[in-house]
């Protein structure tokens, strides 16, 4: 599910642009290494010696220092044999030893009855705790269509308390999604590639306390090559 996304937008100064990372670093005190996801399973090499982070199978995962003490963690949805959809949503606390990740499970809450799909973290509004996105697959009270729902969480340190489950940003299907301060707020907005039929279009928002505000629509793109050709001829 790592598809799409890295977004740098340049909007009145900003241009957005997707592309697939294949690698992500994880810093771990001063100890640098980049993971990266294969078959299902998360690897970790540093110079020429390579790993298996995580002895389970994985849809997603992301990094971040969830808890602001310069060593990140690793969240992950476990797979469960469904290509799309997975089951727990897990923390791991990390540790560099001998050049190696060492991973310590601190926390798991299964997700399976919802189908999560992508998991993130971010920092919506500078409150201390780290906020966590996971991508959900579901009908809600009001809207009996199963579809990607936007949930998110805070982390307090111990587990995670319900923030924000939304129903959804617009009335387009929610593809992906990533977060970055893209406006220079002092804090992180929600980048959202969104499609209807077959047309794509990003979105960035930002969180208010009871939901998000609308901050930019891009136009509307046939496809997603055409995205990621048009944002890589600008010069930023
Ligand atoms: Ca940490
Ligand atoms: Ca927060």
């Amino acid at each position: 599910m790592k598809k799409l996304l890295f977004i740098i937008i340049l909007l009145t100064g900003a241009v957005c642009y997707l592309r697939q990372p294949e690698y992500c670093s994880i810093a771990i005190g001063q100890n640098t290494y980049e993971i990266y996801e294969k078959n299902n399973y998360l690897y970790a090499k540093k110079g020429y010696k390579k790993q298996k982070v995580i002895h389970e199978k994985i849809i997603d995962y992301k990094v971040y220092d969830i808890d602001g003490d310069q060593t990140e963690e690793i969240l992950v949805i476990t797979h469960i044999g469904d290509q799309l959809y997975g089951g727990d949503f897990i923390v791991f606390d990390t540790e560099s030893v001998k050049d190696q990740i060492v991973t310590k499970e601190i926390y798991r809450e299964d997700f399976s009855a919802i189908k999560p799909w992508k998991v993130s973290a971010c920092n919506l509004d500078n409150d201390g705790e780290a906020d966590i996105f996971i991508g959900v697959h579901k009908d809600t009270v009001f809207y009996k269509d199963e579809r990607n729902r936007p949930f998110f969480y805070s982390w307090d340190g111990k587990s995670l308390k319900k923030k924000w489950l939304g129903s959804f940003f617009t009335d387009w299907e929610l593809v992906d999604i990533t977060f970055g301060d893209f406006f220079n707020l002092g804090y992180d907005a929600a980048a959202i590639l969104e499609k209807r039929n077959d047309e794509y279009r990003v979105g960035i928002y930002k969180f208010i306390g009871f939901g998000f505000e609308n901050m930019y629509t891009s136009k509307i793109y046939r496809d997603l090559n055409s995205i990621r050709k048009e944002y890589r001829n600008i010069n930023y």
